[in-house]
């Protein structure tokens, strides 16, 4: 007995853009990852006012997936996953966003590759928004700053829960929701919400606004979803990055206590259906004059979410300054270096404990069963002449977190309903576009240029976490 029910849902996770390509195949509309280019390390991506001629876009082709799914779920289905988590990209079913009917080939597509999960006994687990919203939506409407999009949004839901009901059963509405908390960087507003800030706006109270149009569009769907279906469970997702106090001084405490105020309000908003006191005491000591109604409040009482979905992939650390009386949280400011923790290439804090903590800090807090919904080691790896993969520092990795979250259900008694590693094949990385950041099992011969054949080749680490799967969790 490893410690985990049956039916622990084992699997793997992927999103949409980063790996189906196919970008104009099927009638699909221009998303906000096919506007992105290729950064690096230290490089971030450029949003292009569109797309242009001779840039390199990486998510256009990505790894061929809506070409190559059946093979690709063949290897899924070989590793014995009970489930696999993708997205359903929203220019497939709506290409411009705003469209009353449906595009019925995007439909089809996703009907014939939840066919070919079922068949091998896969339950697809779904992300309604993956970093993918319509690009139509950011040039007519502003995004997410718009209220017009909450129904867009819930449209495009409804079409997907009448259409899969039968098929899927669990689903996420927008995928690490909170990234936004970073508002000081481009990158997660546009890619969490459309957004595109002027030169000179207060960006803040903007990011508030358009997080909050989203909790209503997702409670809205949670009602929906049960409306259509009362068997279909509905999750939010998270962004999971604890964050400690570098000392124990009182001070670096308090810092600790406001940032996690700051990056995970968001939960308390989809599990509770309210905001928590100290955001509203923030927006008025900040003057935020945002557009809240009694409509929406009653909305998000109504459609609180069934289960917490989380990324994890690295703990944080920060200190008291100075300069900040207030102790207020900068993400691009406020961060410290752990000395306690090991960083991988692209500088993420390795902490397996921290995975244990954040489920106890969930479970503690909101009583709700929780799904580890991405986790890996985004890794350079080297391919053998023979074509092998030897990634012992991602086994390492995955075997000591999923060590920690064991404990976390054997001797904390957290509710755990299973775990899909993220980037289960190699695919995109979203925060770079890089194809090096690899995460998979599954090697993908290309290179960040785009060169290679697409082959996909087992890696060592798919060996091992077959095994896992196949003792329920008890051979690490
Ligand atoms: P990449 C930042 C921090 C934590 C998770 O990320 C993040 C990000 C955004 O980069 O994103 C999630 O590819 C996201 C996936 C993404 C994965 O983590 O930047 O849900 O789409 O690919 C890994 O290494």
């Amino acid at each position: 007995m490893s410690g985990f029910k049956e039916g622990f849902l084992w699997g793997g996770a992927v999103a949409a853009h980063q790996l189906e390509g196919g970008w104009k195949e099927g009638g699909k509309g221009v998303s906000v990852a096919d506007v992105m280019t290729a950064g690096a390390h230290g490089v971030p991506r450029v949003i292009t006012d569109g797309v242009l001629p001779g840039k390199n876009y990486p998510n256009h082709e990505a790894i061929d997936f809506y070409h190559r799914y059946k093979e690709d779920i063949g290897l899924f289905a070989e590793l014995g996953f009970k489930c696999f988590r993708t997205s359903i990209a929203w220019t497939r079913i709506f290409p411009l966003g705003d469209e009353l009917e449906p595009n019925e080939a995007g439909l089809q597509f996703y009907d014939d590759l939840f066919d070919e999960c079922l068949k091998h006994g896969i339950e697809p687990v779904i992300t309604l928004s993956h970093f993918e919203m319509p690009y139509h939506l950011v040039v007519e409407y502003g995004g997410w700053r718009n209220r017009k999009l909450i129904d867009f949004f819930v449209r495009f839901s409804k079409v997907v829960f009448t259409r899969y009901q039968h098929k899927v059963k669990y689903w996420m509405t927008f995928n690490e929701i909170n990234n936004q908390a970073n508002y000081h960087e481009d990158f997660a507003p546009f890619t969490n919400s459309g957004l595109k800030y002027v030169e000179g706006e207060d960006r803040e109270p903007v990011m508030y606004q358009a997080a909050h149009y989203e909790l209503v569009a997702s409670a809205l769907a949670v009602s929906a979803a049960k409306a259509i279906n009362p068997d279909l469970q509905v999750g939010c997702m998270i962004a999971m990055c604890p964050i400690y106090p570098l000392t124990c001084a009182p001070r670096d405490m308090m810092m600790a206590m406001n940032a996690m105020h700051r990056r995970y309000w968001f939960t308390d908003v989809h599990v509770r259906g309210e905001y928590p006191q100290h955001l509203l005491k923030y927006f008025e000591r900040r003057g935020f004059e945002l557009d809240i109604t009694e409509g929406d409040l009653a909305a998000l009482k109504q459609g609180c979410v069934d289960y917490i979905g989380f990324s994890y992939y690295m703990s944080f650390a920060t200190k008291a300054t100075d300069d900040n009386p207030q102790l207020d949280y900068d993400e691009t400011k406020s961060l410290v270096s752990n000395p306690y923790v090991q960083k991988s290439d692209w500088g993420w804090q390795i902490d397996p404990v921290g995975l244990r903590y954040s489920l106890n800090w969930f479970w503690d807090h909101y009583q709700l069963p929780l799904f580890i919904v991405e986790n890996g080691f985004g890794a350079i790896d080297v391919q053998e002449r023979d074509g092998t993969v030897n990634d012992q520092y991602r086994i390492d990795y995955m075997s000591a977190h999923i060590a920690e979250m064991k404990k976390a259900v054997v001797e904390d008694g957290v509710e755990l309903m299973g775990y899909t590693p993220w980037g289960c094949i190699d695919l995109v990385s979203a925060g770079t576009g890089e194809m090096k950041k690899r995460y998979g099992l599954i090697y993908v011969d290309k290179d960040n240029e785009g060169n290679g054949t697409l082959n996909r080749s087992r890696k060592q680490s798919f060996n091992w976490y077959k095994e896992v799967i196949a003792t329920n969790g008890e051979k690490l």
